[in-house]
């Protein structure tokens, strides 16, 4: 490999990247840590710092999914006496993880690039979905990166419910990793340590509230992202929504992510928005950014309806379905019993459980 970046090995640069880069002369390769509204923060082998982009690269570039985001490799031009550098160019993507936009077909909306591993994390007391976690496999293998699965919060629920979900993503014919732990009793936190691999870039996925940030601040050791007991008390909502590349002190490199819900986009997580593509692209001119959509003020979908532009049907629909997605969650524990069907499962991953 060029000498010249053994430096950004640490970063992730790998041999991969090298047989694309095309900077020029006058620029340096540098990795995009966070992507804020008006400048990008980025990183290479001797500082981080902002950068925005140069006129030319938004006159080439249209589509969202164009733009860089965080875990990009960029070309930038920054001199030394320059306080912010100019992005000239992305490289070409190893691996993306992203989702179709909403209502529209070509464009996509970036989740990170260049991730190697894409942690799906599940809460095993309300959170768990098998039919999701399958739909984030899809979108993790589309991508190109390595899933992984994990399970938070197992203080909450009984060994023998964990079993059962154990044997539910089995059956379900999931062949990725399957973690589990708990932020509370820190069982499980070293194994998720020893997994993960310096230089190598984590993102974590999940619906809002599971745990991410709080297995982040775990693995760091210290409070740096703020959970949704600060965020939820005002201000802090803004800075959860921002996605971060941060090193942990093995050398890996992890990404937290915000669940969707905070994009605005209630129900895409469930599925729901999938047949309300309509409500879910209205959504973002709510008022509210967790809008609901049935009793707060400024909400677009309501509003679309009075104004003739939705059928109060479609609207009606669109609500009883998500209830029942919310009940089906409820009451998952009910129905797992009675499923005789996946019986059979519990007795083996019992077992597995039981392995050392
Ligand atoms: N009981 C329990 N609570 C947890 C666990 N992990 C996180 N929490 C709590 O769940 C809430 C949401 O956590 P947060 O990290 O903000 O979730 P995020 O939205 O996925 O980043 C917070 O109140 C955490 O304290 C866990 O393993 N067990
Ligand atoms: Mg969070
Ligand atoms: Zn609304």
């Amino acid at each position: 490999m060029n000498s010249r970046h053994t430096d950004l090995i640490r970063l992730g640069w790998s041999e991969w990247f090298e047989e694309r880069a095309e900077c020029g002369p006058d620029a340096t390769l540098a990795r995009v840590v966070a992507v804020d509204r008006d400048s990008l923060l980025v990183m290479n082998q001797a500082e981080s710092f902002r950068a925005k982009l140069a006129g030319s690269y938004l006159y080439r570039n249209r589509l969202s999914q164009e733009l860089p985001c965080v875990g990009d490799w960029v070309c930038v031009e920054k001199r030394p006496t320059d306080k912010v550098g100019l992005v000239h160019m992305r490289l070409e993507r190893r691996t993306a993880l992203r989702r179709k936009s909403a209502g529209e077909s070509v464009d996509h909306q970036m989740i990170a690039a260049n991730v190697d591993y894409v942690m799906i994390v599940q809460s095993c007391h309300q959170d768990f979905n098998v039919k999701r976690l399958e739909r984030y496999l899809v979108m993790v293998r589309d991508g190109g990166a390595a899933p992984c699965v994990l399970l938070t919060k197992t203080d909450l629920v009984e060994p023998e419910v964990l079993a059962f979900q154990l044997a539910e993503i089995r059956a379900a014919g999931v062949a990725a990793p399957v973690l589990t732990l708990s932020n509370v009793t820190r069982a499980g936190v070293d194994d998720l340590k020893r997994t993960l691999l310096p230089a190598k870039t984590y993102c974590l996925v999940g619906s809002s509230g599971v745990g991410k940030s709080t297995i982040i601040n775990q693995l760091l050791g210290r409070d740096m992202l703020p959970t949704q007991d600060v965020s939820e008390t005002g201000e802090g909502m803004h800075t959860t929504v921002r996605r971060e590349l941060i090193i942990l002190e093995g050398g890996a490199l992890v990404i937290d992510n915000p669940g969707m819900r905070e994009f605005g986009i209630l129900g895409a997580e469930s599925g729901i928005g999938d047949s309300f593509p309509d409500i879910i692209a209205l959504a973002s001119g709510c008022r509210y950014r967790n809008c609901s959509h049935t009793s707060e003020p400024g909400c677009a979908a309501r509003e679309a309806v009075s104004s003739g532009d939705m059928s109060q049907e479609h609207y009606d629909n669109y609500i009883k379905l998500r209830e029942e997605s919310a009940l089906n969650q409820l009451s998952y524990g009910e129905k797992r019993k009675k499923d005789r069907a996946l019986g059979r499962y519990i007795k083996s991953a019992k077992k597995d459980l039981e392995k050392p």
